[in-house]
């Protein structure tokens, strides 16, 4: 009894040596010590031995199966401890490695022209002012006085929602909701989306943005609309840039003038950008047609103001040097990526 013992001491420690998982160790104390164990099999031997002898045995195979119960514990601690040291050079983090820094975006071209733009009327005392995209026909085109059948509301420049519901083709129709709401003396700008049925091309858009501004007291000139986008030109493009009106036409001014900027790639000399003429078209104005206040519900006797439109995908084009409108749309950041 005392061989066999020996026999599967000496099984044990050669694989204890060689045994390198826990799996494996499990497999080892089933094979000496489970139900069909090697020990296990001595225990059911002692049928055969005679009654003296059995308390012995029994007493030595219990005493075996203490030992090697321990041997097995110390390799399973040594196996555990092992393995929670690899867990924790494999999950360390070297704090002191400098980190990938977050990519940081950058501000839209058009929001920084806007930016300014807004920031050069607000200067002057202009209050921004927004409305829906989705207006009604009567805002957006018969107080502009834009009659029905006029070519600007023609369904090939129009969305149409229904019969009265438009996508506004202009921000003019804020401008009228103030004038409906407000008393003079008013001075505000409109800017926001527009959309017009167009196909999209280098120089077209089916939505762009806009920006109106709308003055509204008594006694208001020409004067005062030159000089304020005098100011403006000044502001925006540097000293020694002004303004030339030349005439023009649109329903909802009277007179109404088509405004050139003194080029600012030549200032005025003539060059490749202003095509030899120095000068650059930038908005539209006029003085508010005294029909469009009269149906706005202020008194043309009593008062008159001026009003502009300005396009900021155009301005921010001419700015930057942008030759296709499409780049402002696409999103694509390695054009985005270059104003910051
Ligand atoms: C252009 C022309 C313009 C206006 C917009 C306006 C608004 C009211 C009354 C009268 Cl409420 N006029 N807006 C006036 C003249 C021109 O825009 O070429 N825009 C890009």
């Amino acid at each position: 009894m005392k061989e066999k013992i020996a026999q599967i001491e000496e099984l044990l420690v050669t694989e204890l040596a060689v045994c390198d998982s826990l799996q494996a160790l499990d497999a080892l104390r089933v094979k000496v010590l489970g139900k069909k164990g090697e020990l296990t099999a001595l225990l059911r031997g002692m049928g055969q031995l005679s009654p003296e002898e059995r308390p012995v045995a029994g007493q030595m195979i219990n005493e075996a199966r203490e030992k090697f119960t321990a041997m097995l514990e110390e390799k399973q601690a040594l196996l555990k401890a092992q393995a929670q040291e690899a867990a924790l050079k494999r999950e360390t983090i070297d704090v002191t490695q400098p980190a990938a820094m977050p990519k940081a975006g950058c501000v839209h071209p058009m929001t920084l022209v806007l930016n300014e733009v807004v920031d050069c009327f607000t200067g002057m005392g202009f209050e921004v002012v927004e409305g829906p995209e989705v207006e009604l026909d009567h805002y957006n085109f018969e107080l502009m006085n834009i009659p029905k059948n006029h070519p600007a509301r023609d369904a090939q420049d129009t969305f149409y929602v229904d019969d009265n519901i438009v996508l506004r083709t202009h921000t003019s129709p804020v401008q009228a909701r103030t004038m409906l709401t407000r008393k003079p003396p008013i001075r505000v700008i409109c800017p926001g989306r527009v959309y017009r049925a167009d196909e999209m091309d280098a120089t077209h858009s089916p939505v762009f943005h806009q920006l109106e501004g709308l003055v509204i007291d008594k006694d208001v000139t020409m004067a005062d609309l030159r000089g304020t986008l005098n100011a403006f030109a000044e502001r925006l493009y540097g000293k020694g840039i002004t303004t030339r009106f030349r005439p023009s036409f649109f329903p909802f001014t009277e007179p109404s003038a088509e405004v050139d900027l003194t080029c600012v790639a030549c200032h005025g000399k003539g060059c490749r950008v202003c095509k030899g003429t120095g000068w650059i078209e930038v908005l539209g104005c006029g003085m508010v047609n005294p029909h469009v206040l009269e149906m706005c519900g202020i008194d043309p006797k009593e008062y008159s103001g001026f009003a502009f439109g300005i396009g900021i995908e155009r301005i921010t084009m001419q700015r930057y040097g942008i030759p296709d409108l499409r780049l402002l749309f696409e999103g694509d950041v390695r054009f985005l990526g270059q104003f910051r």
